[in-house]
């Protein structure tokens, strides 16, 4: 039983044989503190026979400037505004945006069974870079930074009436990401969502049991584990978490107490552009392709809330990658994982490890040297 106090969790002794567990043999549940949910580790599967190739799709041409990309600068965008001639980020109002400002009440009366509320908020498109051949890890450090000083600017700005402002970078086509340009999109709203509000929960109920929050222990602990770390710097560490549900998963967080992106100092900016555009460019280097993900930042929720105490909260980021053998083979969260609960065979200390082993160059750099692919079979 969790011993910080998750949803009471039955699980009945079947009584298995009397062997020794070990956690990269056995299958097993795994805890999830900011979700209060479990996962299962199903860890022997790694033990079946994967020598198939490890191919690669054909390298993506994207060329630098494309006068069709309404992401570049000086095109026209769909409602016919035309972009600056930018030089580092830049923000517009999204042209399709899922929240806005000024939508009607639905009215108070109604079935509890048929229930609704007022969602309104705004959205917004960020470019990182006037170019479009290029993502974070292939950036230079000063461009990381511009990209970290805007999103803390636009978090502040927004955070300062809406309750939540959610940054996040969906990347690849896989991941339903529209335009190779790098971009992000930042959505604010007038409430909680639902992933936010669970890791509000979880998270001040541990601190009030533990008079610490829940990320900053834990932090500690990886730390001094060091077996799920991926990258780790003076300010930074990047761990793919002990309750990892997609193979590659990595939080990042800081190691100091930080509630908001914005309270990071100059020095903490730049060394999260340095961890950044390490943990990217091992991601890009496991498969030698540019790789997919969703991520984005959780902090203490903003608006109203900024005048109540959110010591429990510890800004973080979460990167949720498909990706499981190869380019082009991915975790599917379908069957059990929909129907049941969340399930990984790969255990998250095995794919740490493989991480962490990774080159920092970037696969693009060598080949621009003429050098060879790093890529060995993978035994998955
Ligand atoms: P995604 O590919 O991650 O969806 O991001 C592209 C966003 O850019 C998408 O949300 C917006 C789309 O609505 N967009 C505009 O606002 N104007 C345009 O002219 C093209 C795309």
């Amino acid at each position: 039983m969790f011993f910080w106090g998750g949803t009471k969790h039955t699980v009945v002794n079947m009584s298995g044989p009397e062997i020794h567990f070990d956690p990269k043999e056995h299958q097993h549940l795994r805890y999830n503190p900011l979700r209060d949910s479990w996962v299962l580790v199903s860890a022997h599967r790694m033990k079946r026979p994967w020598a198939g190739q490890v191919e690669k799709p054909p390298e993506e041409h994207i060329p630098r400037y494309d006068p069709h990309n309404p992401l570049c600068p000086g095109n026209t965008r769909a409602n016919l505004e035309v972009n600056p001639d930018y030089k580092d980020t830049f923000v517009f109002e999204n042209d399709f945006p899922a929240l806005q400002p000024n939508a009607p009440d639905p009215g108070p009366d109604q079935h509890p069974l048929f229930q609704s509320k007022a969602a309104r908020g705004v959205c917004k498109v960020m470019c990182f870079h006037p170019w479009s051949d290029v993502t974070l890890p292939l950036m230079k450090k000063e461009e990381v930074v511009k990209v970290i000083d805007k999103w803390a600017e636009l978090a502040e700005q927004l955070g300062a009436t809406y309750p939540w402002v959610q940054i996040f970078e969906n990347k690849g086509a896989m991941m339903g990401c529209s335009n190779p340009h790098p971009h992000c999109q930042v959505w604010a709203s007038n409430f909680l969502p639902n992933e936010p509000a669970l890791s509000d929960r979880c998270q001040r109920a541990f601190y009030e049991k533990h008079k610490e929050p829940l990320l900053l222990q834990y932090a500690k602990q990886e730390t001094e584990k060091k077996e799920r770390l991926v990258v780790m710097n003076a300010d930074w560490l990047a761990v793919v978490p002990y309750w990892a549900t997609w193979p590659y998963q990595l939080l990042l967080l800081p190691r100091r107490h930080v509630l908001r992106i914005s309270d990071l100092t100059t020095e903490e900016r730049g060394s999260l552009a340095d961890i950044m555009k390490q943990l990217l460019t091992k991601y890009d280097n496991l498969f030698e392709s540019s790789f997919p993900y969703s991520m984005g930042w959780h902090g203490a929720p903003t608006g109203p809330h900024l005048k109540e105490d959110n010591s429990h909260w510890q800004l973080h980021a979460h990167y949720y990658p498909p990706l499981l053998r190869s380019a082009t083979v991915r975790k599917f969260m379908v069957g059990y994982e929909m129907l049941a609960q969340e399930q990984r065979d790969l255990t998250p200390e095995q794919a740490a490890e493989k991480l962490r082993n990774l080159p920092n160059e970037h696969y693009k750099s060598r080949q621009e040297q003429g050098e060879d692919s790093f890529l060995a079979p993978l035994h998955l």
